[in-house]
């Protein structure tokens, strides 16, 4: 394969990189990294990743702090032809060793102070134990990835790849089993992000505002590869706070985030027309903005939020216009590559305009499919190849896509997803313990509250803060109940079922 043809995403990614000298992230404290400094700490990386044996295909997994060097550890497992595989931080011990069993990657990347938690883990499925941290500011200050990483090359031959070849997998929750691998290939991620930046007017002028976690799609694959595929900056902070994203916006142009963002910039003072003066672009996805939102923000600054939608196994689907009306409560249109239709869920029948039923998706942005599951693979997608999202919805005469709901049974916690399912069965293995029921109920800051329902034996003396104890380590710490309510029965329909519904009504007020 010619270098010319190489669908390798970083190679597709930095064409864009014609300026070395430009800054690609400047951090808070002011340090900078310019476009060479992101080619030559990927090929030490890659290089690095090569001699710990990683071969073209093989995953590289990785759940460190958010720093500048895990953004070139992602491009240097994608010029090594690797797999990458981020795992989230708050991940626990349990949690960390199902994704490390079932994709057994050539090489662990985790931070030094889970080492010997994580090390069984690691050796069990064979793969190599490497750490990485970072400081305060999102910079990588040890670990022994980084041993003798400045003495490594910053020539490195990039692995040529297939558009069809996988880039990444990124594991996302099932509403009954077990965690399914995305498989995300080159050419899914490539072609997100070269609509994105097109319709959302990304050049190298711009600069976002990156608070994102790195181990979901919006952070890595929509902020980080929308800005490289450009050659655009940005301002990198290692987590979204507040006097960081204030301080930020008179030298930015951009910020992507989760509609917990925009809340709690309106909760603040200092949100105005003037801090917001310089800023051409504010995003949201990954969870419904509430229209009130939307209002409130155009409102105060005078910037209408542009909302999309995406989800791990497409990347994103549809978007409000640049020009023209960003609806509140609406998703907007199909990207430009993008099909989108409704359909009858259970028949899945086309449906016609302002129809609510299931939305389905196809287009160069749909996976591959989930990782060492065929069967689950085939049978979320349609036999002309429409991927059934879970998501209910409806398109309206203009053709804006509307989200209603899901037909997944799913809680969005400050844009992390929770499944009901696995709190549950971690409660209800706790003595005592009769039955649960977990609900997302308005929760004013993180959108929708993890709550759980619990019916106990009344000998068995449990309350709340036992069961919240008993969750911690086994659960990531955002899966959390906030609240663990007691009731004596819980209201079931004719089959015997548990009315989610009902409950959620019951506790709507919980945290308002
Ligand atoms: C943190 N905590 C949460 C939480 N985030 N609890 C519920 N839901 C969340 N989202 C808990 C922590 O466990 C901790 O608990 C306490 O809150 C404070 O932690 P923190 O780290 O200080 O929280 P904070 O910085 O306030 O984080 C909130 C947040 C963050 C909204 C900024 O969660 C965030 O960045 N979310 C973005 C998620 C994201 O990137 N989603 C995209 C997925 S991709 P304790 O008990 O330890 O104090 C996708 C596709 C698409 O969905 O369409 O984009
Ligand atoms: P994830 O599995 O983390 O990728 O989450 C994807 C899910 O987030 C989608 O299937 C939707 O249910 C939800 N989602 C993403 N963006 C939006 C949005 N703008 N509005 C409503 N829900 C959204």
């Amino acid at each position: 394969m010619s270098a010319t043809t190489n669908a390798n995403l970083f190679a597709i990614l930095s064409r864009a990189w014609r300026e070395p000298a430009k800054t690609f992230a400047r951090l808070a404290d002011g340090r900078a990294y310019t476009f060479q400094d992101m080619f030559d700490m990927s090929a030490r990386f890659a290089g690095r990743l090569r001699r710990l044996g990683v071969e073209p295909g093989d995953r590289v997994a990785v759940q460190v702090e958010k720093s500048v060097q895990a953004i070139a550890l992602y491009f240097g497992a994608l010029r090594c032809g690797a797999v990458f595989l981020p795992l989230n931080t708050a991940y626990t011990e349990a949690e960390v060793g199902y994704f490390i069993g079932d994709a057994e990657p050539r090489v662990f990347v985790c931070d030094p102070r889970r080492e010997a938690e994580l090390r069984p883990l690691a050796e069990a499925a064979g793969a190599h134990l490497v750490t990485m941290d970072a400081d305060a500011a999102g910079v990588a200050s040890s670990g022994t990835l980084l041993d003798g990483l400045a003495e490594q090359s910053v020539a490195f031959d990039d692995v040529a790849r297939t558009g069809d070849d996988l880039a990444a997998i990124l594991y996302t929750s099932g509403t009954t089993g077990r965690s399914k691998g995305a498989m995300l290939t080159h050419t899914n991620l490539a072609s997100n992000a070269r609509s994105l930046a097109e319709i959302w007017r990304f050049t190298a002028d711009d600069v976002l505002i990156h608070a994102l976690p790195l181990f979901h799609v919006h952070g890595l694959f929509i902020a980080t590869n929308v800005v490289a595929s450009v050659g655009a900056s940005m301002v990198f902070l290692p987590a979204f706070k507040l006097d960081e994203v204030f301080r930020a916006m008179p030298q930015a142009t951009a910020l992507m985030g989760v509609p917990t963002f925009y809340t709690r910039l309106l909760d603040d003072q200092r949100l105005t027309r003037e801090a917001t003066s310089h800023m051409r672009l504010f995003v949201s996805g990954s969870a419904p903005l509430l229209a009130e939102t939307h209002r409130a923000f155009s409102e105060r600054t005078g910037h209408a939020i542009l909302e999309r939608y995406g989800m791990t196994e497409t990347g994103m689907n549809t978007s409000n216009p640049y020009d023209g009306d960003r609806v509140p409560g609406a998703v907007g249109f199909p990207l430009p590559d993008v099909d989108i239709r409704i359909c009858d869920p259970d028949t899945g029948r086309a449906l016609a305009t302002e129809e609510i039923g299931m939305i389905e998706v196809k287009g160069p942005n749909v996976f591959k499919g989930y990782w060492r599951m065929p069967e689950k693979t085939a049978s979320e997608f349609r036999p002309d190849g429409y991927f059934i999202t879970g998501d209910l919805g409806k398109i309206d005469a203009r053709g804006y896509v509307h989200i209603v709901g899901r037909g997944k049974d799913l809680v969005i916690s400050g844009g992390y997803n929770v499944y009901p399912k696995e709190v549950e069965s971690e409660i209800d293995a706790i003595p005592g313990v009769t039955e649960s029921a977990v609900i997302g109920v308005p929760h004013k800051d993180f959108g929708e509250g993890v709550t759980a329902v619990v019916v106990a034996r009344a000998d068995a003396g449990l309350d709340e803060a036992q069961i919240i104890a008993r969750l911690k380590g086994r659960l990531a710490s955002y899966k959390l109940p906030k609240r663990v309510v007691f009731v004596d029965q819980f209201p079931r329909n004719t089959m015997g079922k548990i009315q989610k519904n009902v409950l959620r009504d019951t506790f709507q007020g919980l945290y308002l």
